[in-house]
């Protein structure tokens, strides 16, 4: 569990999502130093700390009780939470709130040239993913026998390299798949960046401080709308 009675909040160091969550812990009035590349951003006006780590940490940082909230892609969160699963290490997590940013989809994608295919195709096929615990849920839930591939990047250029006969990866535009001239199938998770918090969180400072914050980020959603 997190000992120090500062509220600590996991976030991603350098990355799609870093932006808008410095942004959003602005919007929510937390005041931060964010000019040193430090792990560890102390907030001026709130008893918080926030810690800048790679995105794939922070799932695990918020389980195992390290930080108290995390904001992190559900595509990082639900792989994370099968791999914890199975390992049977803590893996529950409360998610507070989905956020409005982030979005992307986890699709299935496969050289054009081979035109439409349905699912039976992937029988038997190599497949390249960054996400093989929600892939390996996905072919085992429509029954297709494929293998995984692990890729942590260029994920799109697996199969001209040979490496594997299809993608499952993120998509967000759709201009990775076309320059590397790859069809995308079906889309296996829908995704946002959320808002997640350590389960068995009992500090009430702590809880009463999420309880402040949680309105303005309500307030701050709202007016986006
Ligand atoms: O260093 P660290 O491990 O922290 O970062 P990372 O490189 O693992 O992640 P990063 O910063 O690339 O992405 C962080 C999170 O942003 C992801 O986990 C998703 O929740 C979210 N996100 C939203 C995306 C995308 N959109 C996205 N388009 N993450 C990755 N992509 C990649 C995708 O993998 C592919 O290479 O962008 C390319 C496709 O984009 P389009 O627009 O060409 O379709
Ligand atoms: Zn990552």
């Amino acid at each position: 569990m997190s000992n120090s009675n500062r509220l600590r909040i996991a976030i991603q160091k350098g990355g799609r999502l870093s932006k808008d969550c410095q942004d959003l812990l602005k919007q929510l009035g937390v005041k931060l130093n964010l000019r040193e590349q430090r792990l560890i951003a102390h907030s001026t006006n709130m008893p918080i700390d926030v810690l800048r780590v790679r995105d794939d940490d922070i799932p695990g940082l918020v389980m195992d009780g390290v930080c108290d909230l995390g904001i992190v892609g559900e595509n990082v969160l639900v792989e994370v939470q099968a791999e914890r699963e199975r390992q049977g290490v803590p893996s529950e997590v409360n998610k507070l709130s989905k956020l409005d940013f982030g979005y992307c989809r986890l699709a299935l994608a496969w050289p054009q040239e081979l035109g439409k295919q349905d699912k039976s195709w992937f029988e038997g096929k190599r497949i390249a993913t960054t996400y093989p615990e929600i892939l390996t849920q996905y072919l085992k839930r429509e029954g297709i026998n494929a293998s995984t591939v692990m890729l942590t990047g260029s994920v799109e250029v697996a199969p001209r390299a040979g490496l594997a006969d299809a993608i499952c990866d993120l998509v967000s535009t759709g201009a990775t798949l076309e320059a590397n001239g790859l069809m995308q199938g079906d889309t296996i998770l829908e995704s946002n960046a959320c808002l997640i918090q350590n389960k068995d969180l009992q500090d009430t400072d702590k809880l009463a401080l999420i309880n402040k914050l949680m309105p303005r980020l309500r307030g701050v959603r709202q007016a986006k709308e």
